[in-house]
């Protein structure tokens, strides 16, 4: 791995914020594209900074801390992402589910949707299953993509499935799930259609439901 990918790996790490957006800037100059510095260096760090607040090594003000350098670094990349041709790919509804406030991999599968198509209509975060349905009933959307980190939440994906079938939507909406407690099983148990493992495969899932239905 490149050395400017593993520093910005190891400053979220080790939670370095001083000069981390120039040392952000600094890898984009050297041509690595916003997804690899996303992928390779941002989440990565996130995923150790996770493992050490579990073992008891950080606490909560750590997660948040790291959390808002990796967001402030997300929302410099969105900048430099390619503007797709927005909406020619259909609409997709966006949320993490409700009783759950992580929202970083959620932007980043936003950003990446958009990038390659898709008109998103990002609902935030802790979004209660009622909202989406409504909004997906009120913007005709044939899509929904579910971000859920907490396993004690994970129960929120059911209930939006849930809504869809109870509002007679079911039939003509794909759902995708993907965050950190998400797995194809998870998906399988919930009944929604794809899990997605990263923002790349969220492009691919969503593309497959395009491919699969007339949408
Ligand atoms: C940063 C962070 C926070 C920040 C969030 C800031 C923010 N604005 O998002 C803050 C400090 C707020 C936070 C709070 C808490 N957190 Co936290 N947090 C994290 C941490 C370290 C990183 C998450 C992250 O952003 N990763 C980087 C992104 C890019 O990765 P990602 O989310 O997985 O997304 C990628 C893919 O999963 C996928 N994807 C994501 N969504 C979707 C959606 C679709 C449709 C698809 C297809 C794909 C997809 O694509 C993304 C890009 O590649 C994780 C550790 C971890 N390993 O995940 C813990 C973690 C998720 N948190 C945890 C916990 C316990 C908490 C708290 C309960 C702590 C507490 N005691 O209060 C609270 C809960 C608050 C709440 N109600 O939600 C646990 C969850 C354990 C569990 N299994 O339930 C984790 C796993 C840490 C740990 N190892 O213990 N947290």
């Amino acid at each position: 791995m490149k050395q400017s990918l593993l520093d910005i790996r190891n400053a979220v790490t080790e939670i370095r914020d001083e000069d981390f957006n120039a040392l952000v800037l600094r890898c984009l100059q050297e041509g690595h594209t916003p997804m690899e510095i996303v992928e390779e260096g941002l989440a990565r760090g996130l995923e150790e900074v996770g493992r050490r607040f579990e073992e008891g090594e950080y606490f909560l003000a750590d997660l948040i801390l790291a959390g808002d350098m990796v967001t402030g670094a997300t929302d410099m990349l969105r900048e430099k992402m390619p503007a797709g041709e927005t909406g020619r790919k259909g609409k997709v509804v966006l949320a993490t589910v409700q009783g759950d406030v992580h929202d970083i991999g959620k932007k980043v599968v936003g950003i990446m949707l958009g990038a390659s198509g898709y008109e998103v209509i990002d609902l935030g975060t802790d979004v209660p299953a009622a909202k989406i349905v409504e909004t997906v009933r009120a913007t005709g959307s044939s899509m929904v993509g579910l971000s859920a980190l907490l396993t004690t939440m994970v129960h929120g994906i059911g209930e939006v499935v849930a809504g869809l079938v109870e509002a007679g939507l079911r039939d003509r909406v794909k759902v995708a799930i993907g965050g950190a407690c998400c797995s194809q099983r998870l998906a399988d148990e919930m009944g929604v259609d794809a899990f997605g493992e990263s923002a790349i495969a969220a492009v691919r899932v969503f593309d497959g439901f395009r491919d699969g239905a007339a949408i």
